[in-house]
């Protein structure tokens, strides 16, 4: 089932979400739903915070590094109660957000992360990410702690992106009238 995605400026976004505690049935299903909502939206990962559901769960599904670049879902993460244990360098790289439609801007984030999270059975695992995987789960992480990458921008840019966002929004509402 398709889940309708919180966009900003909703407040829920900001909400900061909480543990899993129960991994049954319906998780599966809502991951699932997560996963079939990321995919017809043209998104790599997104967060159950997006999707209006407070919880420290985040999925992952980069694209293929080849000509197609399709994602198959056997690379599919499922990321529950993540933490990052270290992290090492910073890199740079042009991010948008299934919340922040049609905007795209560079964000600093770690070069590489460790991370220990729970699978969709509550199993302990560990990860080592770099390169792309890397700033993903980062921009995910931060969805869970209630912030977003607009919030990572300098004020020069901030307000160059508040102006555009409320303009192309004024452009939507008149489509839709
Ligand atoms: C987070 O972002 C991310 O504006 C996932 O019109 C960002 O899937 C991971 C999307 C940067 C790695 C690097 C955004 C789709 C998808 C849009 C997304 C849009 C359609 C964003
Ligand atoms: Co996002």
């Amino acid at each position: 089932m398709m889940l309708p995605i919180v966009t900003y400026p909703d407040k829920r976004l900001k909400i900061v979400s909480k543990d899993v505690t129960t991994f049954d049935a319906k998780l599966h299903t809502f991951l699932d739903d997560m996963y079939e909502t990321m995919i017809n939206t043209n998104g790599i990962g997104l967060a159950a915070i997006q999707v209006d559901r407070p919880i420290n769960v985040l999925i992952v599904n980069l694209p293929n590094d080849d000509e197609e670049g399709t994602q198959d879902k056997a690379n599919l993460l499922e990321i529950i109660n993540p933490v990052i244990t270290h992290s090492e360098g910073t890199t740079v790289y042009q991010e948008g957000c299934l919340s922040v439609p049609k905007f795209y801007e560079d964000v600093e984030r770690f070069e590489s992360i460790g991370i220990t999270y729970q699978n969709r059975d509550g199993e302990a695992c560990t990860l080592e990410a770099d390169g792309l995987l890397s700033i993903a789960i980062q921009h995910e992480i931060d969805h869970l702690l209630g912030k977003l990458f607009i919030e990572k921008l300098s004020y020069g840019r901030r307000k160059k992106f508040e102006k555009e966002y409320k303009r192309m929004q004024k452009e939507l509402k008149s489509k839709k009238s």
